[in-house]
């Protein structure tokens, strides 16, 4: 770059800055080029697609029915668009997001390998200075994250990690170039949905893997398939329908939640519901089940009864099938992890299942891994330690607002927002799937929120305001209701990362509530009302 243009970029003022150029970043970058904006997209990769940029990994793939997770705002790309298979592998939906970014043409204002390191308000100028790893230097009315909610990755704090000699990785950052496992002793530590989905690939290859499992989940089958082009044609022209059903429901996912509640049926109609569940695609069994079975801790026991017998069908050690079974946390407290063969893993001759609550790892050594038992070795060591959730990715940049006041310290004992997309303190800061926002099917949510946030802005450049924030009170009253929504439900009383817990990470051994659990339709209710009524709730100026 000449050196007159890179001074040019350090002086250039945008109207928008938007961190991350994934499922959100891309949206909001559309939708804001609408505003006619000037708008610069940052990302770390070379490459368009955040999660699905990063998480090449074997086996990652959607828990979400690709046809309700591809992006709904244009007619045009509905139609251009085939899916493969009913819940898409990583390569598909990476070539989704390129698809997308080609078609409405997003790449010329995308600047890649570009990580924001800080972001400072300027009160004189109501404006953000962003900076970047390399140093550049820029400025910005207002600062959009994209950041993601699963994207800070964490590796285990076991000593001896950079020792190891052989071939190691986390999950998240897999090698583009592809990594065999023929002959190979691989070993992977975690047994997440990332882990889960790994090992169920890597088993299939490996000369030896070992598994490193701290917490067993409640893993429920997948049961993916090819979609054809009559299939296809089919859920095209139903496409009207089913992202209205999945704006009707709590998680934005096509799956709704039973009326009835487990306790009131027979048990044999229960049971047959949770074989038709089990044996249904997709999340049903979690999203679409009894309405009780998540808050009541008589339902939970049953459907974790059932799951549990359906483990022991299915593994044939029973020594091994009971350490498969969690203890210490009922099904759908911790994101259920969706499966294709997982559990029959651990028939195979080659894969051995270490519960390293009973012969906890020690170290990580130059050939492999020690635990209290015994030594391993190892040619790969898989790290599916998961990720420092939801505020993670803001802790890692240095965000500071109002009077110099830190982000990160605001949000020391849990977040604190109002609808998940402002902070007070933090003006013209706006966050698409910021903490206190609802997770689930991830782009249904994405698109009402960037389509809120780009209203918001149309709203303030049509009236030259300069200035948005928050009220105290209003960020209060938000953060009173996320906690008040969340009560009652049993995930809170259970460590994960969805209570903000990673044992990897200092400050993150309280759980917290980090999402809204009121559901989609209550979150968008709320903010329909916030901008119907001249986003008179927030501090314009
Ligand atoms: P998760 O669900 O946070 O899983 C991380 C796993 O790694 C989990 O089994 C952890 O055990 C384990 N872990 C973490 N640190 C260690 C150490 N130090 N030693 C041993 N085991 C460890 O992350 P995922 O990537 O699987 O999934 C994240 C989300 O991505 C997922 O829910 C989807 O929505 C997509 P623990 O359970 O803490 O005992």
């Amino acid at each position: 770059m000449a050196a007159s243009q890179a001074i040019a970029e350090t002086t250039a003022g945008f109207d928008a800055i938007v961190i991350g150029a994934g499922v959100s970043g891309l949206y909001q970058l559309h939708k804001l080029r609408e505003l006619g904006l000037k708008v610069r997209v940052f990302e770390t990769g070379t490459g368009v697609g955040g999660t699905w940029y990063w998480n090449r990994y074997p086996g990652a793939r959607f828990d979400s029915e690709s046809w309700t997770y591809g992006y709904s705002f244009s007619q045009e790309l509905l139609e251009e668009w085939d899916w493969d298979e009913h819940f898409a592998g990583q390569p598909e939906t990476e070539r989704y997001l390129n698809y997308v970014a080609d078609k409405f043409d997003l790449r010329r204002d995308i600047q890649f390998k570009s990580r924001v390191i800080a972001a400072h308000y300027r009160e004189e100028t109501r404006s953000w200075e962003v900076l970047l790893e390399d140093g550049r230097r820029y400025t910005t009315r207002f600062l959009i994250t994209a950041v993601g909610v699963l994207s800070a990755a964490t590796m285990p704090t076991i000593p001896g990690v950079e020792r190891f000699h052989g071939q190691s990785c986390h999950t998240h950052y897999w090698p583009k170039e592809p990594v065999r496992f023929e002959g190979k002793r691989v070993a992977v530590i975690g047994t997440g949905a990332t882990g889960v989905q790994t090992i169920t690939e890597v088993a299939k290859t490996a000369g030896h893997l070992t598994v490193f499992q701290r917490t067993p989940q409640w893993c429920a089958p997948l049961h993916n398939g090819k979609i054809g082009n009559d299939e296809m044609s089919r859920i095209r022209a139903n496409f009207p329908e089913i992202f209205a059903r999945c704006q009707e429901t709590y998680g934005c996912f096509i799956h709704a939640t039973d009326p009835r509640a487990a306790l009131e049926v027979s048990p044999e109609e229960r049971e047959a519901f949770w074989e038709k569940l089990y044996s249904e695609p997709g999340f049903g069994i979690w999203m679409g089940n009894f309405r009780d079975i998540l808050v009541d801790r008589k339902a939970n026991a049953l459907i974790s009864d059932f799951i549990a017998r359906k483990i022991r069908q299915r593994v044939k050690d029973p020594a091994v099938a009971e350490k498969l079974i969690p203890k210490n946390h009922g099904f759908g407290t911790r994101r259920v992890p969706l499966e294709s063969g997982y559990f029959e893993v651990y028939n195979q001759p080659n894969v051995k299942l270490v519960d390293i609550t009973e012969t906890p790892i020690e170290c990580i050594t130059p050939t492999g891994i020690k635990t209290s038992d015994r030594e391993y070795e190892f040619d790969i060591i898989i790290y599916a330690t998961g990720f420092d959730a939801i505020t993670g990715a803001f802790d890692r940049i240095d965000i500071h607002g109002v009077g110099g006041a830190s982000l990160k310290d605001k949000w020391k004992d849990g977040p604190q927002t109002f609808l998940g997309i402002l902070v007070d303190g933090f003006p013209n800061l706006l966050m698409v799937m910021g903490p206190h926002a609802g997770l689930g099917n991830f782009p249904r949510a994405v698109e009402y929120t960037a389509d809120w946030v780009t209203d918001l802005i149309r709203f303030s450049c049509e009236r030259d305001l300069t200035r948005i924030e928050a009220t105290a009170a209003g960020a209060i009253a938000w953060t009173d209701h996320v906690i008040e929504a969340s009560e009652g439900l049993l995930f809170t009383e259970i460590d994960s990362w969805m209570t903000g817990i990673n044992r990897n990470v200092e400050g993150k051994q309280v759980r917290r509530i980090m999402r809204y659990s009121g559901g989609h339709p209550a979150f968008r209710k709320r903010c329909d009302a916030v901008a119907a009524e001249g986003y008179r709730e927030l501090s314009l100026a």
